[in-house]
């Protein structure tokens, strides 16, 4: 399924369905009339690519783990045509995301320090010509482009609007300079997760291949090395509500403190578990994932939830490790087994007594990665659809407990909203996403979604719209009832 070429799409209600081609052609036919009154022509052609919603599987696809996301209907249109001498990158909420231009040189640093939302445009930038040379294709001569976005996924809500920004525009990127043909969804959704780091997250895979590889009415299991999806067919009578905290989580500017942190833990876990385990120093030193070291546990504790528990358990310490410590089991400086890796080397440059709390992450790590095949095998089970919902939303449940214990990242806000969720009737419930903020969701009975957004709407988001922070007529896009949409797509308008 991976090697499919990127589908051209010349009908709206191909994908956005019946229900929403309506307001969907709205939103192309204003992006079309802002970029002709801008540019003075009409866009060559259009790219979109959504958010999504995981419903399980957090922060372990960096570990080479498989999560379980869905593409969500919400998404970002980028129009585009070849023009002038420099990339304009404009969008059609003009006021809330200025306009901004670059040169067209590929290799152009990107200014990490000075977060623009239009840095992710130039990420795919670089991501499209890098994508080329490493697989030895010619590319063509850079042109100035001319652009104009627009994104309907909530910014900073763990739904992905980055990778929804960074695959739409990577599309649209290889269409209008002739390359689109010579890709694969695969080579989108591997390039554009590197492209993706250009801002300055160390993020895993997971975003990007559901959104370029996202299909209707299915979840899907996103593995990787190399990244591969496969239909996950959801219990019959289930629906997933998603529900924004409204605390915004700013990933790229946090990062070295949570994001890229987490990263570095996981690495260096993986590398005490693999000294803990036997091996030399200079090969623990050489482990990048908790993955690998997975068969070196199994060979001495067995396989199993249960083993890895215990092992990690033994292996590890509590508490916290501090650098001198992994230093002097690694026999060398940390900052030589991160030469070259700038993100990696920020954080530790900014570590303080709290340290690296090892045994937790690793912990979290491994029975996340157990949750994610425990869920599909459950989705894929005869059993009946009743015990089927009852027991997804238990692994829902644990995951969320386990980002919130072990990995540290939820907040007050998604823990109120994860407790008036289950109160609310929700058979299971979670943060999504990085987390840290953003969206929980919930899994729901389908004849319950309105009675249980009802109740959520009185709970958790009357007193926020009383004190100001969400105004009512917004409430709709905080807080949505979401089917499973499809993934990216270039488009030519009839
Ligand atoms: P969000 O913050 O929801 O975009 C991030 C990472 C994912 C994954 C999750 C945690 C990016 C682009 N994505 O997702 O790869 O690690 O956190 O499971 O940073
Ligand atoms: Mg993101």
């Amino acid at each position: 399924m991976a090697s499919l070429p990127i589908p051209e799409v010349e009908e709206i209600e191909a994908i956005y369905g019946l229900e929403g081609a309506v307001e969907a052609t709205s939103r192309y036919q204003r992006l079309a009339a802002a970029f002709k009154e801008k540019y003075g022509q009409a866009p060559e052609i259009y790219a979109r690519a959504p958010g999504r919603v995981n419903l399980i599987g957090e922060h372990i696809d960096y570990e080479g783990y498989g999560v379980l996301p869905m593409a969500i209907r919400q998404d970002t249109i980028v129009a585009i045509r070849r023009g002038g001498d420099k990339l304009v990158v404009a969008n059609l909420e003009a006021e809330q995301y200025p306009e901004i231009e670059f040169g067209t040189d590929p290799a152009q640093a990107l200014d990490v320090a000075k977060h623009t939302w239009a840095n992710y445009f130039l990420s795919a930038y670089k991501g499209v010509f890098e994508h080329l040379q490493s697989k030895g294709i010619a590319a063509p001569s850079p042109v100035g482009l001319q652009v104009m976005v627009h994104g309907t996924v909530p910014l900073g809500s763990g739904l992905s609007s980055s990778a929804a920004i960074v695959c739409s525009s990577s599309l649209a990127i290889a269409a209008v300079l002739g390359v689109a043909g010579s890709l694969t969804k695969g080579d989108v959704s591997e390039f554009t997760c590197t492209a993706e780091r250009h801002v300055g997250v160390t993020s895993g895979g997971m975003d990007q291949a559901i959104s370029v590889m996202g299909m209707p009415g299915v979840a899907m299991l996103v593995e990787f090395n190399p990244v591969r999806a496969t239909d996950v067919q959801l219990p019959a009578g289930s629906t997933f509500v998603i529900a924004n905290s409204m605390a915004v989580s700013k990933k790229a500017e946090t990062a070295d403190r949570r994001y890229n942190l987490r990263v570095v833990e996981c690495r260096l876990a993986a590398m005490m578990l693999a000294v803990a385990l036997g091996k030399p120093p200079g090969e623990a030193a050489a482990v990048t994932t908790l993955k690998q070291v997975e068969p070196a546990i199994i060979d001495k504790y067995g396989p199993g939830a249960e083993a890895q528990d215990k092992a990690v358990r033994e292996l590890l310490h509590e508490g916290v490790y501090m650098p001198e410590e992994v230093e002097g089991l690694l026999q060398r400086p940390l900052a030589s087994i991160y030469e070259g890796n700038a993100s990696a080397l920020r954080v530790l440059g900014v570590v303080g007594p709290e340290g690296f709390r090892l045994r937790d992450r690793a912990l979290h790590v491994y029975s996340e990665a157990g949750r994610v095949y425990g869920f599909r095998d459950v989705c894929k089970s005869d059993a009946a659809a009743e015990d089927k919902l009852s027991q997804l939303g238990s692994l829902m449940d644990a995951s969320h407990a386990s980002c919130a214990g072990l990995y540290e990242c939820s907040c007050a806000e998604l823990d109120a909203l994860v407790g008036a969720a289950r109160a609310a009737g929700a058979l299971g419930a979670r943060l999504t996403g990085a987390g840290w903020g953003g969206c929980t969701v919930s899994l729901v009975r389908e004849a319950d979604a309105p009675k249980f957004i009802a109740a959520l709407r009185e709970q958790y988001y009357a007193p926020l719209v009383a004190q100001g922070v969400v105004k009512e007529k917004d409430l709709g896009e905080c807080l949505f009832a979401s089917k499973p949409s499809s993934g990216a797509a270039l488009m030519k308008l009839k």
